[in-house]
């Protein structure tokens, strides 16, 4: 992949389409330009045994919903990219949450072509960072509906995952850092989260009713810190998950007996500090023995997975959650 900066807020991504998703919500603008490797390289029938879909269908795709556009071989066969394989990819993919095939053609489509972050209008990475401030200035002033009128601005111009990961983690960083610093109460950064927690649960509206793989996610006993874990379960359910979502200080028995329960596709557990897992050692591995399960937060690492017979999570709950959704 070449990437090339052309202005603060834009950049030029030279790569594979495929390779785009958890790059492109990231910037305001940007330019595409096709690798010329990325032109048809593979045969109809290759195409078809790769997502599991018969070449016949694939063809009324083409025709009916202009999925694809292959390029023709010197003898005249169809010849498909690796970005076709992963728009079809795509198209089963909302197929499986309920859309018709027109709907989940036009996603797909949208998907792996259109700039995932940019929502009605364009806004650039100046004004994000102007809302950032505002957002900020009001809740240190106690202002809710100033806050809300921010939050409300900031999610009609850009989507979810660009809210969530571009204003409301760095915002939540920094409130951490002003606190630790002593240059905010401890009321300003509780009033704060509260507000940001509770717009969090108007975007979990829902998240129990996807009909794609199934996520129990928790936080392990004593850890409070659920923020990051509820984005990224919003992102996980707009991707069609179905989550179940446990929350802060569950005791580990519990969680183990829903993940018994419900068989889920995936468990993940998150943790501020690396004792809140250290003293579940044995029965965290144990859940890792019956279900695939995943840790994230700061307070998770490399060795403590890999001895548990767990994954990590390393990036940021939202492009975790677009890379989990990717995987499945
Ligand atoms: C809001 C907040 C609270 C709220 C939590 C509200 C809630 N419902 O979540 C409340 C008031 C409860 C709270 C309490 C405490 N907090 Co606090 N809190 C924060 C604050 C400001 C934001 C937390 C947050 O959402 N962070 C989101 C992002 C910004 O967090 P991050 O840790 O950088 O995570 C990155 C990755 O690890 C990853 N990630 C994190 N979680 C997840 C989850 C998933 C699923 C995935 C995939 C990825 C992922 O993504 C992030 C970006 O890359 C942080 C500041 C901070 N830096 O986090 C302090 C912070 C986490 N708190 C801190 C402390 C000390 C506390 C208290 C001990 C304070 C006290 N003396 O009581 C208690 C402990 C409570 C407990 N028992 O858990 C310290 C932790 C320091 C440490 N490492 O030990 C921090 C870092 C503040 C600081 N700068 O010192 N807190």
């Amino acid at each position: 992949m070449i990437t090339q900066g052309l202005s603060r807020d834009c950049l030029e991504i030279r790569c594979l389409k495929g390779e785009f998703h958890q790059i492109l919500s990231r910037f305001s603008r940007v330019s595409v330009v096709e690798r010329a490797d990325d032109a048809g390289v593979l045969r109809i029938g290759e195409l078809s045994r790769r997502v599991g879909v018969s070449d016949h269908v694939l063809r009324a795709w083409e025709s009916r919903y202009g999925l694809f556009h292959p390029t023709r071989s010197t003898g005249g066969f169809r010849l498909y990219s690796h970005a076709d394989e992963s728009r079809v990819r795509r198209m089963q993919f909302h197929l499986a949450q309920g859309l018709s095939a027109a709907e989940a053609a036009s996603a797909a489509i949208d998907e792996t072509e259109i700039v995932p972050s940019v929502g009605r209008r364009t806004v650039g990475a100046t004004e994000i960072t102007g809302l950032t401030a505002e957002l900020g200035d009001a809740l240190d002033d106690f202002d809710e509906p100033a806050a809300q009128m921010v939050l409300d601005r900031l999610l009609s111009d850009l989507t979810v995952s660009t809210v969530l990961r571009d204003v409301l983690l760095p915002y939540l960083y920094d409130l951490g850092e002003r606190w630790r610093r002593e240059e905010i109460t401890i009321a300003q950064e509780h009033f704060a989260s509260n507000v940001i927690r509770g717009r969090l649960a108007g975007l979990a509206r829902g998240w129990g009713t996807g009909r794609g793989p199934r996520a129990v996610i928790a936080c392990p006993s004593g850890e409070l810190h659920d923020l990051p874990l509820m984005m990224f379960g919003i992102v996980l359910s707009r991707r069609g998950w179905r989550v179940d979502y446990l929350g802060a200080s569950t005791p580990i028995e519990e969680l183990v007996r829903v993940a018994d329960q419900v068989h889920p596709d995936l468990v993940v557990v998150a943790a501020v500090t690396p004792d809140r897992f250290a003293e579940l050692l044995s029965e965290l591995a144990g859940l890792a023995r019956v279900s695939p399960l995943a840790l994230a937060g700061a307070g998770a690492t490399r060795q403590l997975a890999d001895d548990l017979g767990a994954r990590l999570l390393t990036h940021d709950p939202v492009t975790a959650a677009e890379n989990e959704a990717l995987r499945h």
